[in-house]
């Protein structure tokens, strides 16, 4: 046996007992059924392969086909969707699991062939993200967007409230809502994006605002103790940039904490890249709110096991290690090897690099 480890000791997550202290983190596959954008029929088997996870969490799920950024992303907001994810929630609870969705708008990060008629994406201010997004089976230039009217952003609230909704009568344990990686709230929060003179720009507490107002209507909704957040201070991710992240993210954390919130789940560094791509006091974060601390990004076995040992988190999330190994929690517990992950099936596709990573075989000793 290696290190002793906290990572498999179950945890009390608001009213929810998790067996050990894995998540899987949000991740986008783009395999959902157009033109609905209903989950794929595989989706039930890809997230019931999982269901040893502590929890799973959704690939990110838009709240409106104006919330949507890349072509074949689930949504949440119709009767077809809901009924496509019963069928997933359905499952992973056969099997013993939890779930919760990622609740998503793109924001800017978008393309006019996605919106409806055509127009251009919605953002907090007219400044176009430099990067691509994933239309038509290729990469393009995300689409130059339109700044929000003042008149427009209780309609966003509201989109935010009813995919809440949506999620619980499809069967999820709860939600997540999504505050990262530069998209609508993250957009909102940070300067680089944000360049309003109304009360959702300026102050720090006027770019927080969205954020907060979607995370209290959606505590509201879906019950504070089933309600996560995931935010990203730092990570430059879709063009995204703040010029003092520190004090911002202090000020929404307190924020989130007086909402109670069940968990906070923090992207450490750059989304899927360095750590210490800038410096900043994730400690100042976990200090700050009375959930439980979810730590992701880069994150191993042992990286794992020595931030649940020092009491910097309570939970941790895996990413592409979830996508090559269903099993990822037994392979942990039993210091197996993980099945090698292939980028080249990531994103759209079939069954191929979603439904067919091998599990242990059974003869295999589990510990
Ligand atoms: C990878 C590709 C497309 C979207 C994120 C939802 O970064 C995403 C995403 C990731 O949060």
């Amino acid at each position: 046996m290696s290190t002793p480890t906290k990572l498999f000791e179950p945890y009390k997550l608001g009213p929810v007992t998790l067996p050990n202290r894995l998540v899987m983190a949000p991740l986008t596959r783009n395999r959902a059924v157009p033109p609905g954008m209903v989950p794929n029929p595989l989706a039930i088997e890809y997230y019931g392969q999982r269901a040893s996870a502590g929890l799973l969490v959704t690939e990110a799920s838009q709240v409106s086909q104006q919330g949507q950024g890349y072509q074949d992303t689930p949504g949440i907001y119709s009767k077809e969707q809901v009924a496509g994810w019963r069928k997933v929630t359905d499952r992973v609870h056969d099997r013993g699991g939890r779930i919760f969705i990622q609740l998503w708008h793109v924001g800017r990060v978008s393309h006019t062939s996605l919106q409806a008629n055509g127009v251009a994406p919605v953002a907090p201010s007219a400044v176009r993200a430099k990067g691509k997004t994933f239309v038509g089976g290729t990469f393009t230039d995300i689409s130059e967007p339109r700044a929000l009217e003042l008149s427009e952003i209780p309609g966003i609230i509201e989109s935010f409230k009813r995919g809440a909704a949506n999620a619980l009568e499809a069967g999820f344990d709860g939600v997540e809502i999504h505050g990262a990686n530069g998209y609508l709230l993250d957009q909102f929060a940070k300067d680089g994006a944000n360049k309003r003179t109304d009360a959702y720009g300026g102050s720090i507490e006027n770019r927080a605002r969205l954020m907060l107002e979607v995370a209290k209507v959606v505590a509201a909704q879906a019950g504070s103790d089933r309600t996560g957040i995931r935010i990203s201070p730092v990570t430059p991710a879709n063009d995204i940039s703040d010029s003092n992240p520190q004090p911002l993210f202090d000020h929404i954390v307190d924020g989130l904490s007086a909402l109670k919130l069940v968990y906070l789940h923090v992207v450490e560094g750059a989304t899927g890249g360095p750590r210490d791509i800038a410096p900043f006091d994730y400690a100042s974060l976990r200090k700050r709110f009375g959930g439980a601390y979810v730590a992701n990004n880069g994150y191993d076995f042992n990286l794992a096991t020595k931030v649940l040992a020092d009491g910097a988190a309570d939970l941790i999330a895996f990413g592409k290690p979830f996508i090559s190994n269903p099993d990822l929690v037994e392979r942990l517990k039993a210091g197996a090897p993980l099945n090698e992950w292939d980028k080249a099936t990531f994103y759209g596709g079939d069954a191929k690099g979603y439904t067919d990573y091998p599990a242990l075989k059974a003869s295999e000793p589990a510990e």
